[in-house]
């Protein structure tokens, strides 16, 4: 009988650790994130630096999925603004007649990706609300981290918060 129970036991514990690690879909902790591509200087950021990049705190963000459902609270954050990272590295652009054909696109680790043209951020309100996220709630992003960018103007703003971010690059179309 004890035997039976200790196997059974067993089982239970086999199951539950077999559930745990396949539910974990988190992809690696990224610890910097690469600014790159058509900029005059290209760094990585993190969270060393980040507080040369002019951090600003915000409050009450919902991350909101496709069907309006609220996935996440941020009653505040902090993060640095995307047209700040922008400004540091020096978008690389010759011929300014060609700015309608640049975009930004942000990379994670887990291949998500996400993309902004080079209008939306410097002659749109949207270039205001572009954040790059290293502390939510007073703690630092961790289990998404250490990067998340997120556009709080956004209706529906998950599909535009990115985990796990791992670059930043310039580029633009032929
Ligand atoms: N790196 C990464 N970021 C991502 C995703 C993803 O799969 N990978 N999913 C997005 C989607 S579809 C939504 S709705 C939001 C909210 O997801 P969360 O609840 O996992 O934070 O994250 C977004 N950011
Ligand atoms: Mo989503």
């Amino acid at each position: 009988m004890r035997l039976r129970f200790f196997l059974m036991a067993c089982t239970c514990l086999l199951i539950m650790t077999a559930y745990a690690s396949s539910a974990d879909t988190s992809a690696p902790i990224t610890t910097q994130v690469q600014v790159k591509g058509l900029v005059k200087h290209p760094f990585a950021c993190t969270l060393k630096n980040v507080h040369l990049l002019k951090p600003e705190t915000h409050t009450n963000l919902n991350i909101v999925g496709a069907k309006g459902e609220i996935k996440k609270v941020f009653r505040s954050f902090k993060g640095v603004s995307l047209k700040n990272i922008l400004d540091s590295a020096g978008v690389d652009m010759p011929n300014p007649k060609e700015k309608g054909k640049y975009y930004i696109t942000i990379k994670a680790s887990d291949g998500y990706t996400v993309l902004y043209s080079w209008n939306d951020i410097y002659n749109n309100p949207t270039g205001d609300h572009v954040f790059l996220v290293f502390s939510v709630n007073d703690q630092p992003v961790q289990k998404d981290g250490q990067f998340v960018m997120v556009c709080t103007n956004d209706k529906i703003t998950g599909p535009r918060h990115v985990k796990w971010v791992e670059s930043i690059e310039v580029a633009k179309l032929p």
